[in-house]
């Protein structure tokens, strides 16, 4: 069973136990007691971090955060990391306040990581679900660039892009930097998105648009899940906007990307793009290539 552990002294609580009725509401069904937002807003902000075994960054990359938008609530969804990462979390979060763990049981992939995530800010009322790595490949400080956008109504999902004028990476090899541009040119194509860096995962969405997306049809995982998710949004006529960001390689851990990623990614877009190009000639779906849902 997984458990739902607000820092904050909050009894553990089965993750389904919030009442449906929590949905939609300001500040509906959070922890009580919380003070009032010093800066409007943000407190409508969920901040979801997936972990597994970040031990070496996620104390770092949770005081980050907390600075950079010091009312917004922080969900760590962690996988029973076996280097303690969750107590880690735990233990930080009671310091910082305004954060929960989301425990599960074993490694279920980070697709799911942020399904669950983003159920659990969207049951709870938040307006604002951000997502990041937690390895400070991202850094924490955008986080205000890129949930602005969102809170004044100018987009519906917000990009932290390495491929707009002015973002950047730093320090990867030449081959993740080809599988990237390669895999981000490739998904364009395919599936029309306007978007340079559909695979990053540093991004705010709009609960808005959260809610109408089918979010139990994204099946992919890593970069695969966020490809899907941006042709989701586009699909759905989102505002999808992009913002420059310095992406630098994690100096500590290791990266959870593995061939098997890259291949359910590549097989992923190449059937929604050929059901895609099927649909635009007039012609039926064969489904036993384009499957069912996205
Ligand atoms: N909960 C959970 N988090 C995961 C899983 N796989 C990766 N992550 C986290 O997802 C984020 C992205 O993974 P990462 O290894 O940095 O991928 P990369 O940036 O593509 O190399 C990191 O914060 C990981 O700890 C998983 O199976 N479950
Ligand atoms: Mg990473």
């Amino acid at each position: 069973m997984q458990a739902v552990r607000a820092a904050q002294g909050g009894q553990p609580a089965p993750a389904s136990a919030v009442p449906p009725e929590a949905a939609g509401g300001e500040a509906a069904g959070r922890e009580a007691g919380r003070p009032e937002p010093a800066r409007p807003g943000t407190a409508d902000v969920l901040v979801v971090l997936p972990t597994y075994e970040e031990a070496a960054t996620i104390e770092r990359v949770l005081r980050l955060v907390r600075a950079s938008l010091p009312d917004a609530h922080i969900l760590v969804v962690d996988d029973s990391s076996p280097d303690g990462t969750g107590a880690l979390a735990r233990a930080e979060g009671a310091r910082l306040g305004g954060l929960s763990v989301l425990e599960r049981p074993r490694r279920s992939g980070l697709g799911t990581a942020y399904r669950e995530g983003f159920r659990w800010g969207l049951s709870r009322g938040y307006r604002v679900l951000c997502e990041m790595d937690s390895d400070l490949s991202h850094d924490p400080s955008d986080l205000c660039r890129l949930v602005a956008p969102v809170l004044d109504g100018r987009a519906q999902l917000v990009i932290g892009s390495r491929y707009v004028p002015g973002g950047a990476i730093e320090e990867w090899t030449l081959a993740r930097r080809a599988i990237s541009l390669l895999g981000n040119r490739y998904a364009d194509v395919a599936l029309g998105l306007g978007v340079r860096d559909s695979t990053a995962g540093f991004r705010a969405y709009a609960s808005s648009l959260l809610e109408r997306l089918a979010l139990e049809e994204v099946r992919a995982d890593s970069f695969g899940f966020q490809v899907l998710m941006t042709h989701l949004a586009r699909e759905s006529g989102a505002s999808v906007m992009e913002v420059p960001i310095r992406f630098v390689d994690r100096r500590e851990g290791s990266s959870k990307m593995s061939a098997h990623t890259v291949l359910e990614a590549f097989w992923q877009v190449s059937r929604l793009g050929l059901r895609r190009a099927l649909r635009k000639s007039g012609r039926k779906d064969i489904p036993w290539v384009v499957g069912q849902g996205v």
